[in-house]
């Protein structure tokens, strides 16, 4: 089957940047896959956006064989998928190594890095069929390391450097791969890092100016919809209030 309507797969959809950018690919006329855990979430989504528009993938990303089913029973019109953005993902945890919980490296590890690449692999042949294009959502992260950081850090830098390496990878297919690398936005995101602290996050927030989520969905949207022969490799982004900190130094 002949597919005008261009596709979105955008994994990690119920919250956060994930659901901005399916509002802003369905707003722009794009049809939109929508994954995520939270089947009620999906389900509004879809009630608010329209049927024929969102296709609701409900699974868990660290669970292969789930990822393979939903993508096997994709409806006709979602099925040529144009766009991946590798969205879904988090942090667990504030603590330095030495006090960190090794459940949460593992869910950050499965999570942010086994899944995305197991996504991205599925994926690969129709978005080289379809000369498609592949947003991974890195973070600031990635680059400048913070106390607590630790494997959260070591697994958005991953995510940017694996970016990198498609590029090369997918050289001369047209395809067009983005490491997308927020600083601050606020999202659910400090909620889910301190496992339900809402104080923690709003004090995080709070008179700090942080991004949107629909500045980072407007900046995915830019990205996408560049001239086929435009290719954003990395893009970091911060609010005007966050910038770059010192070195720290331990004394005598
Ligand atoms: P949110 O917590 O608001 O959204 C995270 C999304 O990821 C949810 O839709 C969640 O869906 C999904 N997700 C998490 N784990 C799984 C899983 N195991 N299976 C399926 N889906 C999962 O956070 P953000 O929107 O802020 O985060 C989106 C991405 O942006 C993440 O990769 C994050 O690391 C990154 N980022 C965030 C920044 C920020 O400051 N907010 C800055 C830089 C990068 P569900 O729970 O329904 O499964
Ligand atoms: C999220 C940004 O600074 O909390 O990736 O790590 S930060």
């Amino acid at each position: 089957m002949t597919q005008t309507t261009r596709t979105a797969f955008i994994t990690g959809a119920t919250s956060g940047f994930g659901a901005a950018a399916a509002r802003r690919f369905v707003a722009g006329g794009w049809n939109v896959v929508a994954t995520g855990r939270r089947d009620d979430r999906l389900r509004k989504l879809v009630h608010e956006l329209g049927a024929d528009r969102v296709h609701p993938a409900m699974f868990d990303v660290r669970d292969e064989g789930a990822m393979r089913a939903a993508i096997e029973a994709l409806p006709a019109q979602f099925k040529s998928i144009d766009l991946l953005v590798n969205n879904a993902g988090l942090a667990q945890g504030t603590l330095p190594a030495q006090k960190a919980d090794l459940t949460d490296w593992h869910t950050m590890i499965d999570t942010n890095v086994r899944a995305l690449v197991e996504i991205t692999h599925a994926l690969l042949p129709t978005l080289i069929e379809r000369q498609g294009a592949i947003v991974n959502i890195s973070s600031t992260a990635a680059t400048y390391p913070y106390t607590g950081g630790n494997v959260y850090g070591g697994t958005k830098a991953f995510v940017s450097q694996f970016s990198l390496g498609l590029r090369a990878d997918l050289h001369g297919t047209g395809v067009r791969v983005t490491a997308l690398e927020p600083g601050m936005a606020e999202t659910e995101f400090t909620l889910v890092r301190t496992h339900g602290d809402q104080a923690a996050s709003d004090a995080l927030y709070k008179g700090a100016h942080p991004m949107t989520a629909d500045d980072i969905a407007d900046t995915i949207w830019w990205i996408a919809t560049l001239p086929p022969h435009l290719n954003i490799n990395r893009l970091e982004m911060m609010p005007t209030r966050q910038s770059f900190a010192g070195f720290q130094v331990a004394r005598d």
